[in-house]
């Protein structure tokens, strides 16, 4: 039996990767941090054959005595600080969980197949938010990294210290440089979730309008559950390497709104959508679309839900549970 740990455990990714290894029959361990993480519940009921393990990717004796415990065959690297509007506010502290935590996890990692001679494969969660300032569309493993935001920056350091740990020590690390993925269990804070759960609440009369930021911003939003296979199949390469994951297409803010109010039957959003400057950033990503070709040729990975199954998927979701929580038949 393949063994697997995760950081990041509770988040997005976390809870699709680990449905997957486990259906795949590995033992999973996740990491969770703090004292009482209000998602251990959410974890324990939604994933139950996951083991925990308490630490921090901030504190490199809790990832080290974690990987004493879970001995793994993969070591897949998603817990972040991840919200990249939040990582203005909080620089320092997103540089050292987003970028610094990665250097501890490669370190536990090394340091632990020293003392036991186990080989373990790492995955570093890689973002297009590192490409930043649009140099080239659609951007490649090739593209001219201009980080844009803290959190771009604190990206950039954990891919680079990735590579440089597998050309320094010849670790099987791969790093997964990931477009927008979206899902049900996308946090209420990035843009996809916030507008699909609004647009439930003002179909069910529960809300009267949204505030965004930017609308013109384009990202390449794809689903999260074919994002994590492509971690997966990154780490049953002979050879590891850095890849792109992505779509192909791109869509603005506009288009999201477009295609989520269309689900509850609203063709006209502009009396349902206010804007605030509090949402908008110092320095924004104006562009993302990606060429994955690298990923469909050597990986055999595709892409499997379209733009806008994705946001009626999402919408739906949130209607149930919007209801559940109102009471409403
Ligand atoms: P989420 O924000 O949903 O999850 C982040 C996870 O990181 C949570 O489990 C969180 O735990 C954990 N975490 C935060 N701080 C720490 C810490 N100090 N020590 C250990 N764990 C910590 O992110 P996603 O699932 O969406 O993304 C997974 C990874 O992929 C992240 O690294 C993200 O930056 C990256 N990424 C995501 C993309 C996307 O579109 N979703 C695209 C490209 C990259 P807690 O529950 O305690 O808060
Ligand atoms: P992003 O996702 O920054 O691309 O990072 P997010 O959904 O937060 O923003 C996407 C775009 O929408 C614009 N926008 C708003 N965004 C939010 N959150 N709230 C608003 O009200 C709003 N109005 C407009 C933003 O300006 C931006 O242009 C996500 C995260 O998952 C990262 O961790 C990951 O690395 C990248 O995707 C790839």
């Amino acid at each position: 039996m393949k063994r697997a740990f995760i950081t990041g455990i509770t988040g997005q990714d976390g809870l699709y990767l680990a449905e997957l290894l486990l259906s795949k029959g590995y033992k999973v361990f996740g990491l969770m941090r703090g004292q009482n993480n209000p998602k251990r519940e959410l974890l324990e009921r939604l994933i139950p054959d996951v083991e925990i393990l308490t630490g921090d990717l901030t504190d490199l004796s809790s990832l080290m005595r974690a990987m004493s415990v879970a001995k793994p065959d993969e070591f897949y690297n998603l817990g972040a600080i991840s919200f990249v509007a939040y990582s203005w506010e909080n620089a320092h502290l997103t540089s050292e969980v987003t970028g610094m935590g990665v250097l501890n996890a490669l370190e536990a990692v090394r340091l632990h197949m020293a003392a036991t001679g186990q080989e373990v494969r790492f995955y570093q969660a890689s973002s297009s938010e590192m490409f930043g300032k649009v140099q080239q569309v659609p951007q490649n493993e090739d593209t001219l990294l201009w980080p844009r935001s803290p959190y771009g920056v604190a990206k950039v350091y954990g891919h680079y210290m990735t590579i440089n740990y597998r050309e320094s020590y010849g670790m099987h690390a791969s790093s997964g440089v990931l477009f927008n993925h979206e899902s049900p269990r996308r946090g209420p804070e990035f843009v996809t979730r916030k507008v699909t759960r609004a647009v439930a609440r003002i179909s069910l009369g529960l809300q009267d309008t949204i505030t965004l930021g930017n609308l013109d911003a384009q990202r390449d939003w794809g689903f999260a559950g074919d994002y994590v296979e492509a971690m997966w199949l990154m780490l049953q390469q002979d050879e590891p390497d850095d890849y792109v994951i992505s779509t192909g297409e791109t869509q603005s803010i506009r288009a999201l709104l477009d295609h989520a109010f269309a689900a509850v039957g609203i063709d006209d959003w502009s009396s349902y959508v206010e804007l605030d400057e509090r949402f908008m950033r110092p320095a924004e990503v104006d562009l993302l679309v990606g060429d994955s070709a690298k990923a469909r040729e050597r990986l055999g990975w595709e892409p499997t839900v379209k733009f806008p199954e994705l946001i009626a998927m999402m919408v739906d979701a949130d209607l149930v549970e919007q209801k559940e929580l109102a009471g409403i038949k």
